[in-house]
């Protein structure tokens, strides 16, 4: 008697697990990543990480993007990805509003979406507040807190005195208005620095460079810039190289790609803030994979970051965060 109570204890339990499973368990689920864009070191890298997760999984990944950081241009793509109906979406959206209406028609299509990187809305999902909290989870850095850490290491870097600037690509985008937003909370703390308008340089390299030495014609007694991510990055660290300015105008860089790092080595950029994408990447499909498969997940997850300079660049435990290319 006792034998056959735990005989159907056992079958109910299987029961329940294929049931909550709600899927055909020999079905190869499909996960479409959509980047902000696909030639960025960063997500280049955030793709590796998905990949692994994936085929830790078994289930196939779709990679397709846009050439530019540009909700004009990740829409269309987004619409291709809907129309081959993956089971699940993950997208960085390149504007937190622009991408709200787009994303509805996903999960009108039954499709799930996770973002990865940025939001959409306030970031705060499955709230039944306001019309954008629909994805299922927010996996990213918490990019506040990377404002802070460079303001705090852009501060030490110049004595914590004279003015410095963000050079930055646009507002709308999550991301770097909150490493914005960071920076200029965390300089409050520093009444010695006077913190100049920012440079909004959409994604150009080139563009930041030439308002690096703008802003220096302007202001011969500037002593730092912050480049809130990896292309405002190598553009302002350019612009300084330009105007011969290294060393007296100090960079801090986020971001961790192969230019930034030969920039720490030769003392031009002076701390780069590595974002984790690998790790976005693998939580973002692991949280869809959960999700798809029966399992309840959290609606955001925080992933860290790796502070790099001159002393510790060459330690293997933080160079394994420097972006693949
Ligand atoms: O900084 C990353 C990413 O976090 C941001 O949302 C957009 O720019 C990058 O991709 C770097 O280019």
């Amino acid at each position: 008697m006792r034998k056959l109570i735990a005989a159907m204890a056992a079958v109910a339990v299987g029961a329940t697990m294929f049931a909550s499973a709600g899927y055909a368990a020999d079905k190869k689920l499909t996960i479409a990543l959509i980047p902000g864009l696909t030639t960025d070191a960063f997500y280049i890298s955030m793709r590796k990480g998905a990949e692994a997760a994936a085929k830790a999984v078994g289930v196939e990944l779709v990679f397709q993007g846009a050439p530019d950081f540009n909700p004009v241009l990740q829409v269309p793509v987004l619409d291709a990805v809907i129309a081959r109906h993956p089971d699940a979406i993950l997208i960085a959206p390149t504007d937190k509003n622009q991408l709200v209406q787009p994303l509805k028609k996903a999960v009108d299509a039954g499709v799930t979406v996770v973002t990865v990187d940025t939001f959409i809305g306030t970031g705060k999902y499955q709230t039944g507040a306001g019309d954008a909290d629909f994805p299922i989870s927010y996996i990213a850095s918490d990019n506040i807190l990377g404002g802070e850490i460079a303001a705090r290491a852009l501060a030490k870097a110049v004595g914590d005195k004279g003015k410095v600037f963000v050079s930055n690509v646009k507002p709308g985008i999550s991301t770097t208005d909150q490493r914005e937003e960071g920076f200029k909370r965390e300089m409050k703390n520093h009444p010695g620095i006077t913190v100049l308008d920012t440079q909004f340089n959409d994604d150009d390299a080139n563009k930041a460079a030439s308002q690096l030495q703008s802003v220096l014609a302007r202001n011969g007694d500037l002593v730092g810039v912050f480049g809130a991510n990896l292309f405002s990055a190598l553009g302002a660290a350019n612009g300084v190289k330009q105007a011969n300015k290294i060393g007296v105008v100090k960079v801090v860089a986020f971001d961790a790609p192969n230019s930034i790092v030969d920039n720490l080595k030769s003392g031009l950029v002076d701390i780069a803030i590595a974002q984790h994408p690998a790790e976005i990447g693998y939580y973002g499909v692991m949280t869809a994979y959960a999700h798809l498969t029966g399992n309840s997940v959290p609606t955001s997850i925080g992933t860290g970051f790796t502070v790099m300079d001159k002393t510790n660049i060459d330690d293997p435990n933080v160079a394994r965060f420097i972006y693949k290319e």
